[in-house]
């Protein structure tokens, strides 16, 4: 039994060499993304760790750390060959730093340790190079569990030079953690033993999964598109769990070739599809794991004809 694993291990790095080398018939050269040139831009962001209550539904009160007061932070925009310069300065009383993903920088720019976390009152500059065309977060590392939990994230979209014009829609996936909640809709506070007054008890799940930092329909900013354009989707999964991405009445191709309404998304990564509006509507969007949808992911994409 033993022996036999072994032999599979080998077939898949077999296999994987291979696959490395170009394919198993020699002449299929690998697929490498595009890398641009540098385009001589830079461009400088300031990002403030501010602490603040943070509203993620109606009487939903949630004890976040944020980039620039809000979860996400400000989304951050570039062109591929850009140089991105983020100023981090940390307002708050605990350590915080950025990190992100797909473009180079140097290790001590990596946002995990050392002179890459911004100490209370400390204010980091961060240098990245953007050759490839991306959407991915961004995100704290100082406390990487805790700084995402919290709202610590953002995303940033490098945009291709050649891209076609299109409505361009950001999603950032995310879980909250009850423990950080200082309030929520039919719970009573642990010391006064008051509920509060307003807000919907929504179960046990109750504004755990969020959609750009809000729960449910009432409170996450509904998308809007328009029949006959180009609807691009820039969907970024930053939490604790794996989620799929359904858009109601609309289909697109993932990178294989497969039809597909729904994608799926571990923490940490991210997917971008286009297709051209055809279906005006109030289209119904959400996660479809069940406890999911029902702990907030779900809101709504208004097409007008
Ligand atoms: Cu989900």
């Amino acid at each position: 039994m033993r022996y036999s694993v072994v032999r599979a291990g080998a077939l898949v790095a077999l296999i994987a060499l291979a696959s490395a080398c170009g394919g198993s018939d020699g002449g299929e050269q690998p697929r490498l993304p595009k890398r641009y040139p540098a385009t001589g831009v830079t461009k400088t962001i300031e990002l403030r760790v501010e602490d603040k209550l943070w509203e993620v539904g109606p009487s939903a009160l949630y004890r976040a750390w944020t980039y620039n007061g809000s979860i996400p932070g400000p989304t951050i925009e570039a062109t591929a060959g850009d140089r991105i310069v983020v100023r981090l300065i940390n307002n708050s009383n605990h350590p915080a730093s950025v990190h992100t993903h797909l473009v180079e920088f140097e290790q001590s720019q990596d946002g995990v340790d050392g002179p890459s976390i911004a100490q209370p009152g400390q204010t980091v500059t961060y240098e990245w190079f953007a050759p490839y065309a991306v959407a991915v977060p961004y995100h704290d590392h100082a406390a990487e569990g805790e700084g995402v939990a919290r709202g610590l994230i953002g995303a940033l979209i490098v945009h291709a030079p050649d891209e076609r014009p299109a409505n361009e829609h950001v999603v950032v996936l995310s879980d909250l953690e009850t423990r950080f909640f200082a309030q929520l809709p039919g719970v009573a506070d642990p010391i006064t033993g008051e509920f509060p007054d307003g807000g919907v008890y929504r179960g046990a799940h109750q504004y755990m999964h969020t959609m750009n930092g809000h729960a449910y329909e009432d409170a996450i900013p509904h998308f809007a598109g328009k029949v006959g354009e180009l609807s691009r989707w820039r969907v970024i999964s930053i939490g604790i769990e794996a989620h799929t991405f359904h858009i109601h009445g609309h289909r697109w191709f993932e990178p294989d070739g497969t039809l597909t309404d729904n994608i799926q998304l571990a923490p940490g990564t991210y997917k971008s599809f286009e297709f051209t509006e055809d279906k005006a509507g109030d289209w119904l969007v959400h996660c479809h794991f069940p406890n999911h949808m029902e702990g907030g992911m779900m809101t709504r994409y208004l097409v007008a004809p």
